[in-house]
């Protein structure tokens, strides 16, 4: 049957990529589709909320480039948290250069992408070339990439068959390609008759979720677990804002309590879609 209507269990077991297989386990074991998004500028306020929904989330996604105080230190930390709570990294860079300039952003300069963050994210715009790049460096530390298929953004170019393009090129890299960010599941699309889709079994993970508000000031949509998971099959919910509001002077209490109403609300749509 089709991989949204699989437990995460039964797809961890067939996963060929190693950091796909570790997420559908950590997703099974801690029952969290929850990713938090953890979009804050200084490193205290940042490993307060980590701290606080670590026990909750199956991934844990950053702008590591916005922190202001940013040194190595915060990258060790965030190692040990890691293996403390069981989470993976994902790292929200949606890389888009040609090959050999990926490379180098993602295994070089201040932030050495590539030694930390089992997960990361690419635009589909340079076409293949881009995939070929950061696979250089990621296949061998067991590193899997997420493709932008569909942003959540209001107005979005990436629609039709630009989507559709970039779910061919990642079926041209299930080794390395994961999955992608959009708002719908994805397998199968743009196949041809004579492409071998059996087998393929793409992550999707959505942007763009709330309970409470529908936007944002800036184009920024929001949709529910429900909505996002059961409705549009989905396999894990990236929230940000909904979990710690405005990210300053972190109320642990709070974020612990949303980050449990989200984990809630994600793993009882997950558990609706795949007892149907
Ligand atoms: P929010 O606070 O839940 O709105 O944060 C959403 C996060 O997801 C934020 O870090 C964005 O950069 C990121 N995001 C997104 O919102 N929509 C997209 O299509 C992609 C990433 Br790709």
């Amino acid at each position: 049957s089709s991989p949204h209507l699989q437990t995460y269990n039964e797809r961890a077991k067939k996963h060929a990529n190693k950091a796909a297989k570790a997420l559908l386990e950590i997703m099974e074991e801690k029952q969290s589709n929850l990713s938090v998004s953890v979009d804050v500028t200084k490193s205290k306020d940042f490993f307060d909320i980590i701290e606080a929904v670590g026990p909750h989330v199956c991934l844990r996604k950053t702008h590591i480039d916005v922190l202001e105080d940013f040194d190595a230190t915060v990258i060790d930390r965030l190692r040990e948290l890691s293996e403390k709570h069981k989470f993976l990294i994902f790292e929200d860079r949606k890389f888009a250069d040609i090959g050999s300039t990926v490379v180098l952003q993602y295994s070089k300069g201040i932030y050495k992408i590539a030694d930390w963050a089992h997960i990361t994210n690419a635009h589909a715009v340079p076409g293949p070339s881009i995939i070929t790049g950061l696979a250089s460096v990621g296949i061998p530390k067991d590193r899997g990439l997420i493709l932008l298929a569909e942003m959540s953004s209001k107005g979005a170019l990436t629609t039709g068959s630009y989507t559709e393009d970039a779910v061919r090129m990642a079926r041209a890299r299930r080794d390395f390609v994961i999955g992608f960010i959009a708002q719908h599941r994805m397998e199968g699309i743009g196949a041809s008759d004579t492409d071998n889709i059996a087998g393929e079994d793409f992550l999707v993970l959505a942007p763009g979720v709330g309970l409470d508000a529908t936007g944002d000031a800036m184009g920024q949509q929001y949709r529910t677990p429900e909505q996002v998971v059961f409705e549009s099959g989905c396999d894990v919910i990236i929230v940000g804002r909904g979990i710690y509001g405005k990210g300053e002077n972190v109320d642990a209490r709070e974020v612990l309590k949303q980050a449990q109403r989200y984990q809630a609300a994600g793993w009882e749509a997950y558990k609706k879609r795949v007892q149907r």
